[in-house]
Parts: structure tokens; sequence; C-alpha cells
């Protein structure tokens, strides 16, 4: 039987098991743009995608006229200025700069801990090895046990140890991700969707680590049945959720659970920003932090880290000038305010990443093959 295959359809190239591919296919779904999955195909792919958007990584998306795009973040803004009804960003800007730090609170720091459970325990890398081999890696021919092999030594090498996460972290990682469960546990115990009846780019930022990992490798989901059911039931409801789940009403202001939220992003999370910043400015592949009680030994510098934090600067600039005191205070009681703006110059290349979502310059993190 012949594949049905709409050409004015989307195509969201990824996998079925990937962090970001998954937070993409939360945002479709809740918008309903309809789009098609389909998995990349390594090695054969990534000599094209370098060629058409700069870099290669999960997802990328080809729309129907043909153009390539990347960076889940951008393509999210792009696609919220293509589809303007019910958008996901609220219209109270201190509301809406804060699902832009959630968004990238969880973009860029709970992928380190997804990664973790997912390739520190044999039961995550098992899964996780046998699907990707036979998923994504194809276009290699050899045994499926080198297959997996390969994939176990690359997402280790590259995201787990090779990110931070030595022996000695262990514990601190898991605590953090445990205290996450326990603040959106009191959250989902009182209200659907992070800030009120309808999801909002928070929810669907935090899609990307629990959809295609806390809630689907094996550790992470026993400890969110037994932990955080509330947390479990309100991934599979933005899953389930379409334009009209975007009809409710959002709370108001900022209330002291979201508060919190904050609080515990600016303890890790702010000053690992800074850190890298640091290692970026110093031409530092890698570098070690301790941060929020946790020692990561050797973590990856990022470059594009640091435009992520001066998105986030450029993102406050932007919000009206009468709010921006109100706002300034909120952060500054989050502990959020000072870490934000503590590096003057950030080591950013001319004009990095201003083309996104058609052309990355950075990579999130840089993988040795
Ligand atoms: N910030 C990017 C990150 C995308 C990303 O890092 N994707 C992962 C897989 S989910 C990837 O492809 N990493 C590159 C690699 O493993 O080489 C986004 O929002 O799309």
């Amino acid at each position: 039987m012949g594949k049905n295959i709409d050409r004015d359809l989307l195509e969201l190239r990824g996998s079925s098991i990937s962090y970001f591919t998954g937070k993409m296919e939360n945002y479709f779904r809740l918008k309903g743009i309809p789009y098609r999955l389909e998995s990349m195909v390594f090695p054969g792919e990534v000599e094209r995608n370098r060629k058409v958007l700069g870099i290669s990584q999960m997802p990328t998306v080809q729309l129907a006229d043909g153009r390539w795009m990347t960076d889940t973040t951008a393509m999210i803004e792009w696609f919220e200025s293509e589809y303007p009804d019910n958008s996901v960003v609220p219209d109270d800007p201190v509301q809406a700069f804060v699902c832009f730090l959630l968004e990238d609170w969880a973009d860029e720091w709970w992928w380190r801990p997804a990664m973790h459970y997912r390739w520190f325990y044999e039961e995550g890398a098992r899964f996780a090895s046998g699907h990707l081999a036979r998923e994504v890696m194809g276009g290699l021919h050899l045994p499926l046990f080198v297959k997996r092999a390969m994939l176990r030594r690359r997402q280790r090498n590259g995201y787990t140890r090779g990110d931070g996460i030595g022996p000695e972290a262990v514990a601190g990682v898991e605590a953090d991700v445990a205290a996450l469960f326990s603040q959106l546990e009191d959250i989902f115990s009182k209200r659907p969707y992070l800030l009120g009846d309808r999801p909002t780019l928070a929810d669907v930022g935090f899609s990307g680590p629990f959809f295609r990992h806390f809630a689907l490798d094996p550790i992470p989901l026993q400890v969110l049945r037994h932990t955080a059911p509330n947390t479990l039931e309100w991934v599979m409801r933005l899953w389930n959720s379409r334009p009209e789940s975007l009809q409710g009403a959002l709370i108001q202001g900022v209330p002291d659970d979201i508060h919190a939220l904050l609080q515990h992003m600016a303890r890790g999370y702010l000053p690992y920003l800074n850190a890298n910043v640091d290692a970026v400015r110093q031409g530092k592949s890698t570098f070690t932090a301790k941060v929020d009680g946790v020692t990561y030994t050797q973590a990856r510098s990022s470059h594009y880290r640091v435009w992520c934090l001066s998105e986030l600067r450029s993102r406050f600039n932007v919000v009206p000038q009468d709010v921006q005191p109100g706002l300034e205070l909120l952060l500054t009681k989050a502990g959020i305010w000072e870490a934000l703006w503590a590096q003057d110059d950030l080591p950013l290349a001319e004009g990095q990443e201003s083309r996104l979502p058609f052309w990355a310059d950075h990579k999130m993190l840089q993988v040795n093959r």
C-alpha cells in the first residue's frame, strides 16, 4: 500500500522519542496545525541539514514551500506570528515574560537531567538505544548491537557524563528533579495548566522534558507515578489539548507556586548560565561549576546558551516601560534579576542566531561523534 503523502502538510523531522521533537508536536497539536512526523535518517540527513540550516539537530521542519526550519523556541515564535489566533503567549506582559523564562529553563536546564535518567540507567539506555537504533539509524549498515553501543557511548559522552554529571553529581541532579516534581505536583493538584485553565508557552516548554523523557523513560516514569500523579495527568492533558483548550481563563498575576518555580530556576540555571558565559568568553570548551549545591564537572560550554541569556534580556527590554518596575521587583524577589544582568558585553558573535528559525549559527551543545 503506497503512502498517501499530503505535500501541503508541514513535515516535522525528528524522532518519536526526542525531547524537542515532542515539544514541537505538543505545540502543533495545541494550535491545531496539522503536521506529519517523519523519522530523521542518520547519517544521510546530517549533511543536508548543515547545508540548508547551518547545523544538524532535531527536530527540523520543512514548510510546504520547501523552506527548512530548526530550533523549537524560534520556530514557535514564528508560528505564533503566522497563526496569531489563540496565542500561547499570555496578553499580560508579566505573565508573558514568566513564560519565556520557564520555556528557556525547561529547554536548557531540564535537558541534562532528562538525558541522565535515559542514559545513566540500564533500563533507560536499553529502551532508548534499541528504539533509536531502529528508528533513525537505518542508513548505517552495522549490526544492531553495534548501533546500540554507539548510541550509548555518544549520548553518555555528549550529554550526561560528558556534560558534567560525574558520579558525585548524580544524587544532586536527581534531588533537583524530585524538587521540580513536587513543585509541579502542588500546582497541578490545584489547576489543570501552569498558569490556569488553559495551556501557555510555559506548558509547551515543559512538555520537552516531560512528554518524551520523564513520562516515558522507565525510571522517572515510575517516580512520577508514585510521587506526582497529577503531573503525569497534566502531561497527557496537554498532549490531548486542541485549539478549543486555549479558551480557558488564566490566573491573575504570578501566584506563589509559580514564584517558587522561578526561585528554583534562580538557584541552579542562572548561576550555570553565567558560568557558561565565563567559559565561552575564555574560549573554554568545558567548565566546572558548583551550582545549587551540585558540582558539574567539565560540563560543555555552549555558545547557544549565551544567546539564550541575551534573548531573556531582550525580552525584558521590550516589556512596556510602565510594567518594567513591577516585573523587576518580582524578578529581584525570585533571585533572577541580578543574575540576569550580572555580566557586561556577552560574548556573542556578530548577529549570532539572528537568522533563526531559518538558519542556526550554533548547536545547543557541540557533541563529538
Ligand atoms: N534548542 C534546540 C535544541 C534541539 C536539540 O538539541 N535537539 C537534540 C535532540 S532532541 C539534538 O538534535 N541534539 C544534537 C545532537 O545530538 O547532535 C531546539 O529548541 O530545537
